[in-house]
């Protein structure tokens, strides 16, 4: 693998990411920024292409933004991703990635409760990984007590570069429904982190995972310049 030497504006002058303890992170994963929804209805409809929340692209269909017909799960927006116009949508942010690592996206999952089906299905895909399908029944669900629960999907990079989609699996008008997007990879920051086998299960700054325990320390003490050895 090769190996980056890194010095800092000139790494980053020349495209790369700035080695060390690199935080993966997504933008603005609640969705709170993003164009004004008027209520009611308390939702504005948005269809592909379009980048008008910020950090997000709705990539395919019409998604609707929600703003005051439901309750969020943070903050006060939201996102259905079937639309009003009997379609269903995507949504899709582009994140900046190391290939070898991990990354595991947690996001809410709840549902339109407001209209069939009861049980919502979406997908999660990040380009060059394998996508995985969520669902959520709706039933007793209400707007103002909408049930969101806590999702996982991980993948393993593969490029520098990895697009991130939520796509809705239903046609008709009442989809499910997203919120709070935050990602994490392992990517060791801090050297207690290697302790307790926990090297085992991260790597460094290049993707590489650790041969034991002392590069993983070593890595961490340096704040990233001790990259594995290869
Ligand atoms: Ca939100």
């Amino acid at each position: 693998m090769k190996r980056l030497l890194v010095g800092g504006l000139a790494a980053a002058a020349a495209g790369f990411l700035v080695v060390g303890v690199v935080t993966a992170s997504v933008s603005n994963g609640s969705f709170e920024t993003g164009p004004t929804v008027t209520n009611p209805p308390g939702f504005l409809p948005i269809s592909a292409p379009s980048s008008s929340i910020t950090g997000w692209t709705v990539s395919a269909g019409q998604i609707d933004y929600i703003g005051g017909y439901w309750a969020a799960s943070s903050g006060s927006r939201s996102i259905d991703l079937t639309g009003s116009n009997n379609s269903a949508g995507a949504i899709s942010q582009t994140l900046t990635t190391i290939p070898g690592s991990t990354y595991t996206v947690t996001f809410d999952m709840a549902g339109n409760p407001a209209g069939p089906p009861a049980v919502k299905t979406m997908t999660v895909s990040a380009t060059g990984a394998a996508s995985a399908v969520y669902t959520f029944d709706t039933t007793a669900k209400t707007l103002t007590n909408m049930g969101w629960t806590s999702k996982t999907y991980s993948f393993l990079a593969s490029a520098n570069s990895t697009v991130l989609t939520f796509t809705s699996n239903n046609l008709g008008f009442y989809g499910p429904a997203i919120d709070s997007v935050v990602i994490s990879d392992n990517i060791v920051t801090d050297k207690d982190q290697c302790k307790n086998g926990g090297w085992q299960t991260l790597v460094d700054s290049e993707g590489q995972p650790f041969k034991n325990q002392g590069d993983c320390v070593s890595f961490a003490a340096t704040g990233g310049k001790n990259l594995v050895a290869g």
